[in-house]
């Protein structure tokens, strides 16, 4: 069985991250370790939360985890809550990497043209040194946008061509494969765009556009990414499968508007995952 480790927060209440990470992965049959960078109330879509930083325990953990030679398949990030731990983050890869190790970043941060609440303005100038170290990113379109350091505009404003030149300069940042998320390619389809250097491809994920945001649903979306290029699959096959997951999600949630922000109903189809591997 192949070893995942995934580096994020943990949430009490409010579906994201590791509690949604860690079904997926499971679900696709990944053995899922995880690194939790911060422990928080709720997420951070909710009025009022507390969080504990992490960030200092990193390195005293990876060295238990060293002094019991543990080895990971691959190490998976996602939302990282401050710049000092991007940086521990970016230690941590440099410890644990090993030939065949599949760095995959979520460059998790924004969303909707806007930083998450709390994260510092200047934070995206410490995550593109961090995205030079991965195998695979999985922005969203915001994220893509500050990333190449591009205005933000609505999505039905950018066209296929424009979002293909997106993924090749991100991919020359440094990631062999780039998938970018929340592309509008209709008034009524929406998707993912993803692109794979060593082949030169581009590739169209794209199932039904559902209107309102769905918090968590790109930690699903990354996960489900994860689990199934460790199945051996390609950007472009496992891009699919994640769009179609996400898009079961939402069909699931969409009766309830209070959960769009609590998170997605992801635990009745976790089932379907079985049939992507
Ligand atoms: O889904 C991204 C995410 C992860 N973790 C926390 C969050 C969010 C988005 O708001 O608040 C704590």
């Amino acid at each position: 069985m192949k070893r995942v480790i995934t580096l994020q927060d943990i949430s009490c209440v409010g579906k994201c991250s590791l509690t949604a990470a860690i079904p997926v992965l499971s679900c696709l049959g990944m053995e899922t370790s995880v690194l939790p960078t911060a422990l928080l109330s709720t997420h951070t879509a909710f009025e009022s939360f507390i969080t504990y930083d992490l960030s200092d325990k990193i390195k005293d953990i990876s060295a238990q985890l060293k002094k019991n030679n543990m080895r990971f398949d691959a190490i998976y990030t996602g939302y990282l809550g401050s710049t000092e731990q991007i940086e521990e983050i970016s230690w941590f890869i440099d410890e644990f990497r090993e030939q065949d190790t599949l760095v995959v970043i979520d460059p998790a941060m924004a969303d909707d043209g806007i930083l998450y609440s709390g994260l510092p303005r200047d934070f995206v100038i410490y995550m593109r040194p961090l995205i030079k170290k991965a195998d695979v990113i999985i922005p969203n379109l915001t994220e893509a946008c500050l990333l190449l350091g591009k205005d933000y505009r609505e999505p039905g404003d950018f066209s296929g061509e424009e979002i293909a030149g997106m993924l090749h300069k991100l991919s020359d940042m440094g990631p062999e494969r780039v998938v970018i998320t929340g592309i509008h390619f209709s008034d009524d389809s929406m998707g993912a765009m993803s692109y794979d250097r060593t082949c030169d491809k581009v590739s169209s994920a794209v199932n039904t556009k559902h209107n309102g945001r769905y918090l968590g649903t790109g930690d699903i979306f990354s996960s489900v990414v994860t689990g199934c290029l460790m199945d051996g699959q390609t950007i472009g096959e496992a891009s699919k499968h994640a769009v179609d997951f996400v898009n079961r999600c939402i069909e699931e949630t969409e009766g309830d508007p209070d959960k769009r922000w609590y998170g997605v109903d992801f635990e009745s189809c976790l089932g379907e995952l079985r049939e992507y591997i």
